[in-house]
């Protein structure tokens, strides 16, 4: 590798959990510590497959369960030619949602195993670290226009966050251990079941929270820039 790789850093978690705002201010954070980066976000409603995802979601339009599932993971893969370059070019990018919310969604809907939802996004770029904000279905549904878009029930979010509590036992991937005010250690440090206060606390407050993001995050930049990217599930 010529130079020095930027991260691929992914923010997960159920529907208004703050995602977006946290994705955000990361980039900044990353900027002002003179490490480039750049946002992007899954689905990616900008490109031809993209608008056909949106009008779904929208309820614009109907789409077959497993034509949506691969309409999402090739909105990601039409995407990795140029989250490559950018990494290679030594930018780290933050992305809000990523193949974890394609397979927690979909297998979240009747008849769907998880295999089946992650085989198409198997060999995506591995992200070096995944932050999953938690947040409860109960508290999401009273945070700003929660019900507008399909998915958008307390019933369905909670088989959601189930799928990705499952999702998150698999070690290979870079899942990150901490609670709030505790020393931050890496997931792989631990034999370790998955509990509700494992995660970041979306409902603490956006300052601290970022706080909590932005030092995983710096954490990373710096243990992989040598590093090679790897493949997901693979
Ligand atoms: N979603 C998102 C999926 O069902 N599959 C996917 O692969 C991805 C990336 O789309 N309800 C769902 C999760 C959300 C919605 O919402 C996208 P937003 O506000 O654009 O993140």
């Amino acid at each position: 590798m010529a130079g020095k790789r930027g991260a691929l850093i992914v923010l997960e978690g159920v529907d208004r959990a703050g995602k977006t705002t946290q994705c955000k201010k990361l980039v900044q954070a990353l900027q002002q510590n003179g490490r480039p980066a750049e946002m992007m976000r899954f689905p990616d409603r900008s490109t031809t497959i993209g608008q056909l995802i949106s009008s779904y979601l929208e309820k614009k339009s109907d789409l077959e369960d497993h034509t949506v599932h691969l309409l999402f993971s090739a909105n990601r893969w039409e995407l990795v030619p140029l989250m490559k370059k950018k990494l290679e070019q030594g930018i780290n990018l933050v992305v809000d949602r990523y193949a974890f919310s394609g397979v927690a969604f979909t297998s979240a809907k009747p008849g769907f195993c998880l295999d089946w939802c992650k085989n198409p996004d198997v060999g995506l770029p591995k992200p070096d670290l995944v932050m999953f904000l938690k947040l409860s279905p109960t508290e999401a549904s009273l945070r700003g226009q929660f019900g507008e878009e399909r998915y958008e029930t307390s019933v369905f979010q909670r088989a959601v966050q189930q799928k990705f509590e499952h999702l998150m036992k698999d070690a290979s991937v870079n899942w990150q251990f901490c609670s709030l005010g505790l020393p931050i250690l890496p997931l792989t440090a631990f034999h370790w079941t998955w509990t509700p206060n494992d995660v970041i606390d979306a409902s603490a407050s956006i300052e601290d929270v970022h706080e909590d993001i932005a030092t995983h995050s710096l954490n990373t930049v710096s243990t992989v820039e040598n590093q090679p990217l790897g493949e997901l599930w693979k």
